[in-house]
């Protein structure tokens, strides 16, 4: 374990896809006990660190928290993700906004460095759907989309107007294998995975041709990390940067299981979030993440594959 310094850290949501990985990573480099996680459910995370059941849409808990534990810097991961938000708009309407406010409202009185995570879903049916620029008119159709980009907007204001240090990525879809995403659209290409390890056959419920920027989970982190410590003054973007990873249809997908499980199948049945995906970008643009910080991703579909398959079966 390297222990970079004695910075204290919080993650929100860090019983998420994204958060247990994060909240690890950040734990060997910075120390398990400076470290918090906060969610409010309880999970294995609660075992391998300081936790906290906290919900950020409760202000005077969430800052009595940063206020005990001397946080200088939060990773914001607590969200609602597309197709749960497609299902109770309210709820996602509310964790999505108010409670971003919430953190950087203290962050701004804490004078606190702040990861807040955007996500393709910005992008509406009308960009163009190859190398989707990262500056282009955001006409989002899901509500996720939409607290997405005025996320963003929310985040840029708080920098011009406080100097509050946010940055943030738009994630692309992101595969991993420590846990199953649940309420997510990009959620088949880590789902075909763990049903292909342990039972050779899946449901896809998007169609084959189905075509979304992806990433695998190590490179996402590594590019979080190195966001957050990238100069303040090479950064053109604050909290919208483009991220891409690799694109590849849901049938290419099955092909490169089937390379390495001969006899794994997938039948195909869209469902509802078949339109939610239709309206995002096939592969995104990202220049400015590579001139601005120096991003390159590291794993392309082959070599995610192989690892995943390892991992799930071991
Ligand atoms: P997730 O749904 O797996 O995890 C979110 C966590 O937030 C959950 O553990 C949940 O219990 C917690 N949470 C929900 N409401 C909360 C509240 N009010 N207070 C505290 N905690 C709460 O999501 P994820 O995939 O880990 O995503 C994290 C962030 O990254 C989100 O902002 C999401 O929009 C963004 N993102 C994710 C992906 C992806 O593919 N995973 C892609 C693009 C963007
Ligand atoms: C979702 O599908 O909602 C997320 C995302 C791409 O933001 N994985």
């Amino acid at each position: 374990m390297s222990i970079d310094n004695n910075k204290k850290i919080l993650v929100t949501g860090a019983a998420g896809q994204i958060g247990i990985e994060l909240t690890a990573t950040l734990r060997e480099k910075y120390g398990t006990e400076n470290v918090i996680a906060i969610d409010i459910r309880e999970t294995e995370i609660a075992k391998k660190g300081p936790f906290k059941i906290c919900n950020v849409l409760d202000l005077n808990k969430y800052k009595r928290i940063v206020n005990d534990n001397d946080i200088e810097t939060v990773y914001h991961l607590a969200a609602i993700l597309s197709a749960t938000g497609e299902k109770n708009p309210k709820l996602c309407f509310d964790i999505n906004m108010n409670g971003l406010q919430n953190v950087l409202e203290v962050a701004r009185e804490y004078n606190q460095q702040i990861f807040c995570p955007s996500s393709i879903a910005v992008f509406g049916p009308d960009v163009p759907k190859e190398d989707t620029p990262q500056n282009v008119a955001l006409n989002p159709t899901t509500v996720y989309g939409l607290t997405k980009v005025s996320g963003e907007l929310l985040c840029d204001y708080y920098f011009n107007k406080y100097n509050v240090d946010v940055r943030g990525i738009r994630y692309p879809g992101l595969i991993s294998w420590k846990k199953r995403p649940i309420g997510g659209t990009t959620d088949y290409a880590v789902e075909i995975y763990f049903e292909a390890a342990q039972k050779e056959n899946y449901q896809c419920f998007v169609n084959e041709e189905t075509k979304l920027p992806m990433m695998y989970m190590p490179d996402a982190v590594r590019a979080t990390l190195e966001l957050m410590k990238a100069p303040l003054e090479s950064l053109k973007h604050h909290s919208n940067y483009n991220l891409s990873g690799m694109s590849f249809t849901a049938l290419e997908l099955v092909e490169a299981i089937q390379k390495i499980i001969p006899n794994f199948e997938c039948t195909f049945k869209p469902d509802h979030r078949q339109e939610i995906a239709d309206s995002w970008p096939i592969s995104v643009n990202d220049d400015a993440a590579r001139k601005e910080w120096g991003w390159k991703p590291s794993f392309n579909l082959t070599s995610m594959t192989k690892d995943m398959l390892e991992n799930l079966r071991n």
